[in-house]
């Protein structure tokens, strides 16, 4: 199983979309183990776009990232990153595909909604960043063996 970092943004966040996007996280079969609000420093956002630091984007992106309230949620699920990443549809809201996330609420470059992590190198690093120990949470769930077949003894 793999644990992924999302972030519902400042602009979902005001939009009212939380629900919404949280709904098809679980729609889809993944399990959220951790989630809260939370107001990202100016720190923590440079922390966590540092290999954006020097792009044209990045002082906007800081201030937009700092610029109101967000969800964090740490999603997991076999391939949970890769699965996030699809959900969420490519970077831009102009371009994203119908039925993705970006693709579906937004049409903004830059208020695109929702953050996930890239690799499970990314996933770790940022998951240590917004969640403090003991704030992502091992529990059984009791649709797991109907959203994976287990008669092999793994998830499948
Ligand atoms: P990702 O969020 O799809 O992984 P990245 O390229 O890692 O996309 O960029 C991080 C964030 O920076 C994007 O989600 C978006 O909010 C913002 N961003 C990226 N490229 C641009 C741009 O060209 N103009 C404005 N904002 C951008
Ligand atoms: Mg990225």
């Amino acid at each position: 199983m793999e644990t992924t970092l999302i972030i519902l943004k400042p602009d979902a966040v005001q939009r009212g979309l939380m629900g919404k996007i949280i709904t098809r996280f679980e729609d889809k079969g993944l399990h959220i183990v951790g989630m809260k609000m939370m107001q990202i420093t100016p720190e923590l956002a440079a922390t966590h776009y540092k290999d954006h630091q020097g792009k044209p984007f990045y002082d906007g992106l800081v201030r937009f990232m700092t610029s109101s309230p967000v969800c964090v949620m740490a999603v997991r699920g076999v391939g949970a990153i890769a699965i996030c990443r699809s959900m969420m549809g490519a970077t831009f809201g102009s371009k994203a595909d119908a039925g993705t996330i970006r693709g579906d609420f937004g049409v903004s470059n830059s208020f695109n909604l929702i953050h996930g992590s890239d690799s499970p190198e990314a996933a770790e690093r940022e998951l240590g960043l917004f969640f403090n120990a003991g704030e992502v949470l091992d529990f059984d769930r009791a649709i797991t063996p109907w959203v994976y077949d287990m008669s092999g003894g793994e998830p499948e």
